[in-house]
């Protein structure tokens, strides 16, 4: 292995306790690894050079744990982030696995339901905070619906900007250092889940009462699930101002959520995805929301959270060497060519600006006969990718 591919604490890779964690187990089977301590995940991820690690509130405490126990497994945890060096730059909150959120957590028809849920939120929070976390997730697992019958969207809606909302108050009245990311997904586990896209929540930040408060968390499993181009997701979210967070995968379309590591599946949306972070100067963790596939053991879990970021840094070069190659900048500047014709009718409008470009005559059919390379562009990015360029 090269040393150019070795992660380094500023590529900001992070993995959650719940993906190095998942023990395997599935809807058709049972677990297939043992599972390991919050602390013990945490030395894995140093040994295989994470720079952080992210949790739910009961990833790190059971939810029944009694203060005792509370108290010894955040000791074990810090002594083991003091020990490996790592951060826990993001946290959030489990808000789908007990059964008192099976119709919902913010958006429950149940009042005494999103009041619990908002309590537990903060109570998580303070956890967060105490770790040194500044982007606070919320996926709402269980925000949604199997019956339309049962629930008003728009008071789903609603309730859920109520408890941001209230939230992001409470954030301020600690002096919290915290951001919200938002992460959207179009079903699973609910039949349909309120908020399905990324573009969904980049539209509802808006009407919040911080909006600066709040940004979104993209991931690619999420959006390919709705057949949607998550590069195009995620430009969005950073044209507004709103890549807080991201959520690093694979899987191919219309399938149920797999999380698998990340480039597994579909390298070339993969390639363009890192290109576009590295271009921008993304400054935020590269999260893997993922998880070993069912076969593997440890040794496997290992194999994959270096894969993740291997693969990464592999798609980064590539970025560099399509920035370098000269074929590929030669054409990209025959296609952006802009001989300045057009120079008179651009920026704001004026009235004159408009009658001008009203009265231009436009040699339409000469301006659709033209060829415009793709092809040979796009063969130029795969033998890029395949090597041999
Ligand atoms: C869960 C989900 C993920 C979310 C996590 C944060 S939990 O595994 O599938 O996409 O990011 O709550
Ligand atoms: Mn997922
Ligand atoms: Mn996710």
């Amino acid at each position: 292995m090269s040393d150019q591919y070795q992660p380094q604490p500023e590529h900001k890779f992070t993995f959650g306790l719940w993906t190095v964690g998942n023990p395997g187990g599935d809807a058709f089977g049972e677990d297939v690894r043992p599972q390991l301590s919050p602390a013990d995940l945490v030395y894995l991820l140093g040994e295989v050079g994470a720079y952080g690690v992210n949790f739910h509130d009961n990833d790190l405490i059971p939810i029944n744990a009694t203060p005792a126990e509370r108290a010894s497994i955040l000791k074990a945890f810090k002594q083991a982030l003091a020990a490996t060096g790592l951060k826990a730059p993001m946290a959030t909150t489990n808000l789908f696995a007990d059964p008192v959120f099976k119709d919902g957590a913010f958006t429950s028809n149940d009042a005494r339901v999103r009041a619990y849920a908002l309590h537990k939120t903060m109570h998580a929070i303070d956890l967060g905070a105490e770790l040194g976390a500044e982007v606070y997730v919320f996926w709402g697992g269980r925000e949604g619906i199997e019956v339309d019958a049962a629930k008003d969207p728009v008071a789903g809606i609603r309730y859920f900007r109520d408890a941001l909302n209230f939230l992001c108050e409470y954030v301020k009245d600690q002096g919290y250092n915290l951001k919200f990311a938002l992460e959207a997904k179009p079903n699973e586990p609910r039949g349909d889940l309120f908020f399905p896209t990324t573009g969904a929540y980049l539209g509802f930040i808006n009407t919040l009462q911080y909006p600066e408060m709040v940004g979104v968390n993209p991931e690619v499993a999420h959006e390919h699930m709705a057949g949607l181009n998550f590069m195009h997701a995620v430009a969005q979210a950073w044209e507004a101002g709103k890549l807080f967070h991201i959520d690093l995968n694979d899987q191919n379309y219309a399938r149920f959520d797999q999380d698998w590591r990340f480039g597994a599946q579909n390298l070339k949306q993969a390639f363009f995805l890192v290109k576009f972070l590295e271009d921008v100067g993304y400054a935020g963790s590269r999260h893997f929301d993922a998880h070993a596939f069912r076969t593997e053991d440890y040794e496997g879990v290992k194999d994959f959270a270096r894969g993740c970021m291997r693969t990464y840094l592999i798609l980064k070069e590539k970025a560099a060497r399509f920035a370098a190659d000269a074929e590929i900048q030669g054409l990209l500047a025959e296609i952006h060519a802009d001989d300045g014709s057009m120079d008179a009718f651009k920026g704001a409008y004026t009235a004159a600006k408009a009658a001008a470009l009203k009265a231009h005559t436009f040699d339409r059919i000469g301006l659709g006969a033209r060829g415009l390379q793709y092809e040979k562009l796009d063969q130029l990015v795969n033998e890029l990718l395949l090597g041999v360029r």
